[in-house]
């Protein structure tokens, strides 16, 4: 029988990366995104829809007929609060209650690192269902869309699986992420994973590969039955010449939300200065 996977932002870095590797010939992958998609490619078994994950009867139409969720919509990096309240928290809210107006019984979530990025690294490795520490209005909204997540699987029975990704790129970009590198391959058995596991209930998993150099653990994710084929080390020695050998003392070494627990990223104080307060 044909499945259908609903992912949103599937227009955006993890869900372009994912698109080609979550294909099967059981199944159409109905991608949304608020930004223009690539149309179909030749035999490519895809339906597009352009939407927002905040509109909750566009939502509702496009969880007709679906059987899980890969909820990967929303800013994927720092904003203002207004907006990470509107497109990640109720975007993620949106996402969840039009799925279980149409029974659908599982979403996987994209939750992050910076949901526990205030955590230093010297604290040991990175524990599956670390408490919430968050570095950012963006570490906030992984943290609620975490709890939404419990909610959802509470309430209402349904299978929700949080993957705190680390760095999902193509390669490693610098010194920090030979420890966060989160495959694109890897990152596609993951999301299998989650999609498949027998009745997972409500789960809190990182999403990283096995590198050599990995803060976080694996055993949650290992649970569910993800094997990880990739490890950074492979790039180690162009990312050590690019950017040099990694600091300890830096915050991109000390913390598991690197820089972005610094001044750069305090958002609040950013918008009081320009709003002149
Ligand atoms: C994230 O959650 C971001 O979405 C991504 O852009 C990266 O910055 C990543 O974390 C990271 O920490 O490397």
């Amino acid at each position: 029988m044909t499945e259908r996977i609903l992912i949103t932002g599937a227009a955006g870095g993890v869900g372009t990366l994912m698109r080609p590797r979550l294909a099967a010939d059981d199944r159409i992958l109905r991608l949304l995104d608020i930004a223009e998609l690539p149309a179909a490619g030749d035999g490519e078994r895809v339906e597009i829809v352009q939407t927002s994950i905040t509109d909750m009867a566009a939502m509702e139409q496009a969880c007709e007929g679906v059987s899980a969720v890969v909820h990967l919509g929303g800013h994927s990096l720092e904003q203002v609060w207004s907006q990470i309240l509107e497109v990640n928290i109720n975007g993620t809210y949106t996402v969840l209650e039009a799925a279980r107006r149409q029974g659908i019984k599982r979403v996987v979530l994209a939750s992050s690192n910076h949901a526990v990025g205030f955590f230093q690294k010297a604290e040991g490795e990175a524990g599956d269902y670390l408490f919430p520490r968050p570095d950012t209005n963006y570490g906030v909204s992984k943290v609620a869309v975490e709890a939404l997540g419990s909610l959802f699987a509470d309430r209402y029975g349904m299978d929700v699986i949080c993957v705190r990704i680390g760095s999902c790129f193509e390669r490693p970009k610098d010194t920090r992420m030979l420890s966060t590198w989160l495959s694109p391959d890897d990152g596609a058995r993951l999301f299998e994973a989650c999609l498949t596991t027998p009745a997972p209930g409500f789960r809190v998993v990182w999403g990283i590969s096995d590198n050599t150099r990995r803060w976080f653990s694996l055993d949650e994710a290992r649970k569910l039955g993800y094997e990880s084929k990739d490890d950074s080390e492979v790039y180690a020695d162009e990312v050590i010449a690019a950017h040099g050998e990694p600091d300890p003392s830096s915050l991109a070494q000390s913390y598991l939300g690197g820089v972005w627990v610094g001044p750069d990223f305090d958002t609040a104080i950013k918008e009081a200065k320009e709003a002149g307060r």
